[in-house]
């Protein structure tokens, strides 16, 4: 069964234009690596919750870079503040100190209530870094026989593409051609508490965990799991480490998903949004009890810290805080869900999520998510799948109530509701 055709008012490109995308598309098939099979949609702007193609067609982006872009496209503050930086200074490297990176860290740990940050730039090196820093913590405080450090992560995880993190995959295709891996890893089922307390021994150092799963489609652990996984961690000694690389920032409701249930984890990692779509920006953050394990040459990188980022990353997350984005996305959210699970349709199996970062999952005898995402885009609306079965519709916490309308009149279509 496959999704209602496009409307007469979704634009059909004219024949030259058609010849834009398709020999935008042509050239990236011809020189990319074919590490992705994206939507063929060529775009060249983006302003809010909205991006153009080279057709000139207008989307709403209902996936926001996979929350990298929760103040949406081009936010005049954050554009504003790296043209600023722009016109003084780029990159010093950490050899030298620069005035926007100490400001960045305090308004950062003032924000999340923590004694320091390391910056990094990509989510994976943020989580990389939060793993050296937990394995030498277990060393250095726990006890734990050098070498021996364990780190407890969950199945179905996502947390970066490098080879010592898909290692920890159980995603056979992340982990294929890829080894041999980095050990001391041990995978237990998400949201069970029960796999949780068996596995934390004298040796785990860690436990790393989404607060919700979303390369996994979204998946929101049963009520309570995350405050009883932290106290059973706190109990063992072991550090709640939170990636909240896509689940942070405002994008499930809360400025960080863990406050849903009050929990403060001893490691809380971000990325994506942290740039505001502009810089790649990541940090770990934790008291010093976990920070000062790193000493002088301990770890490091060329552009974290960079005063470019920085002074971005002081924009994007003043951005957030400012015009309340937590809230916007809860309100927002908690609306959109419901109107989508009004729409009963019979392809939907279930719709799921936490504010702005909703799933839609589609049942197997519909078919897969990719043929609705590929109508949806026919009508505007960019919208990716995850795995096989979720629509997942994560667009940037700016968005306008009226825009989401709009689009579920076309959604509705689509759902076949
Ligand atoms: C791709 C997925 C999402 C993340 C969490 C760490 C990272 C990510 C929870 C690493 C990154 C991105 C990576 C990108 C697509 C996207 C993605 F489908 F891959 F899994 F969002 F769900 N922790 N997620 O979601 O951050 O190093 O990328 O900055 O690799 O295809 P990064």
């Amino acid at each position: 069964m496959t999704p209602e055709a496009p409307s007469v008012g979704a634009a059909s490109p004219s024949q030259d234009s058609a010849s834009r995308t398709a020999s935008y598309l042509d050239e990236a098939e011809r020189y990319s690596a074919r590490n992705y099979l994206p939507l063929p949609v060529v775009l060249d702007r983006g302003e809010g919750a909205w991006v153009w193609d080279v057709e000139g067609n207008r989307y709403l982006d209902m996936l926001s870079a996979y929350s990298a872009l929760n103040q949406g496209h081009r936010h005049p503050e954050i554009m504003a503040a790296a043209q600023t930086q722009m016109e003084r200074l780029t990159l010093t490297s950490r050899a030298f100190h620069n005035d926007q990176m100490g400001p960045f860290l305090r308004e950062l740990c003032e924000a999340t209530g923590y004694d320091a940050a390391l910056p990094m730039n990509t989510g994976a090196e943020a989580v990389e870094t939060a793993v050296k820093m937990v394995r030498k913590w277990g060393y250095e405080t726990r006890g734990i026989p050098a070498g021996q450090a364990e780190i407890v992560v969950c199945e179905d995880n996502f947390h970066g593409r490098t080879t010592t993190i898909v290692g920890f995959s159980s995603d056979e295709q992340y982990r294929e051609g890829f080894g041999p891996f980095t050990p001391g890893f041990k995978l237990i089922p998400y949201g069970d508490l029960d796999a949780l307390k068996a596995a934390l021994g004298p040796n785990t150092a860690g436990f790393l965990v989404e607060p919700v799963q979303g390369e996994a489609g979204v998946v929101v652990p049963p009520e309570g799991y995350l405050a009883e996984a932290a106290a059973l961690c706190r109990d063992n000694g072991t550090a709640f480490v939170a990636d909240e690389i896509q689940t942070g920032l405002g994008r499930t409701g809360r400025l960080f998903c863990c406050e849903w249930e009050d929990v403060h984890p001893d490691v809380l990692v971000v990325g994506k949004a942290l740039g505001g779509g502009v810089y790649p920006v990541s940090a770990v953050i934790a008291d010093a009890e976990f920070m000062d394990v790193f000493r002088p040459g301990d770890h490091g990188s060329t552009f974290g810290g960079n005063p470019l980022g920085a002074a971005v990353g002081r924009a994007s997350l003043r951005v957030i805080l400012e015009e309340d984005l937590s809230r916007r996305s809860d309100e927002l959210g908690q609306w959109f869900a419901d109107e989508l699970r009004a729409i009963r349709s019979p392809h939907v199996e279930e719709v799921r999520g936490k504010g702005l970062m909703i799933g839609v999952v589609i049942r197997e005898s519909s078919g897969t998510a990719r043929p609705f995402c590929e109508a949806l885009q026919q009508r505007g609306i960019l919208a990716k799948e995850t795995h096989q079965q979720v629509v997942r519709f994560a667009p940037p916490l700016t968005v306008d109530r009226a825009a989401l309308e709009d689009a579920l009149v076309d959604i509705r279509v689509v759902l076949g509701g």
